[in-house]
């Protein structure tokens, strides 16, 4: 398994929508094991493939230590009620903002098996998968911010986003230690 570059915003990719997985093949079981690892290595609960540079129609997701895989996910039916709470993304990272969603969805979408299922979500995990089906429609949580509050997060993103050279965010050499060994790899510990 391999810990992915997170593309950051900025990179074409992530503003593309992404293409429906015809069959789950042992590439796509690859894809998802370094999805998640990613993931974790990153501190997330979810991660969408056009994040780290693919053009496929699925997601990861782990909330509670619940591992859900997403294949060409769709939203069948959501709640007229709304629930507003903060977001973040590992491809904007240091921006945080309140979303307001509806509260409770109905996903349908095929598993690892290539079965059809389908979930129906509240609070954190309804969600994080409209935050991450999104990413698979070429849409950002920025996007559903007031022009006040979008053009703050942008203002503060331009003062990270030089850390960021190519719109590549380095996740396996984000400490101090895994980038002295990346430059260093035959010194001992
Ligand atoms: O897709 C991503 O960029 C991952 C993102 C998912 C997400 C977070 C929060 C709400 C909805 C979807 C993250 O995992 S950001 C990091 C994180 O763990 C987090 C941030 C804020 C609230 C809760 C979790
Ligand atoms: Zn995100």
């Amino acid at each position: 398994m391999s810990i992915l570059d997170i593309r950051v915003l900025g990179d074409p990719i992530l503003r593309q929508a992404t293409t429906p997985v015809p069959k789950v093949t042992d590439e796509v079981r690859r894809l998802v094991a370094d999805m998640f690892e990613t993931m974790h290595h990153a501190r997330g609960i979810g991660l969408a493939a056009p994040q780290v540079g693919r053009t496929e129609r699925l997601a990861v997701i782990e909330i509670d230590g619940e591992p859900l895989v997403v294949i060409n996910p769709a939203i069948v039916d959501r709640s007229a009620a709304k629930d507003k709470a903060e977001e973040g993304c590992l491809s904007i990272p240091d921006i945080y903002a309140d979303v307001e969603r509806p509260a409770d969805v109905v996903v349908r979408a095929m598993n690892l098996e290539g079965e059809e299922y389908e979930i129906e979500a509240t609070e954190l995990l309804a969600r994080c998968l409209q935050h991450e089906i999104d990413h698979l429609d070429g849409r950002l949580f920025l996007d559903y911010l007031s022009v006040l509050k979008r053009t703050a997060a942008l203002t503060k993103w331009k003062l990270e986003q030089n850390k960021y050279p190519g719109f590549i965010r380095r996740t396996a050499l984000e400490t101090p230690e895994e980038r002295r060994r990346h430059e260093h790899p035959d010194e001992e510990l």
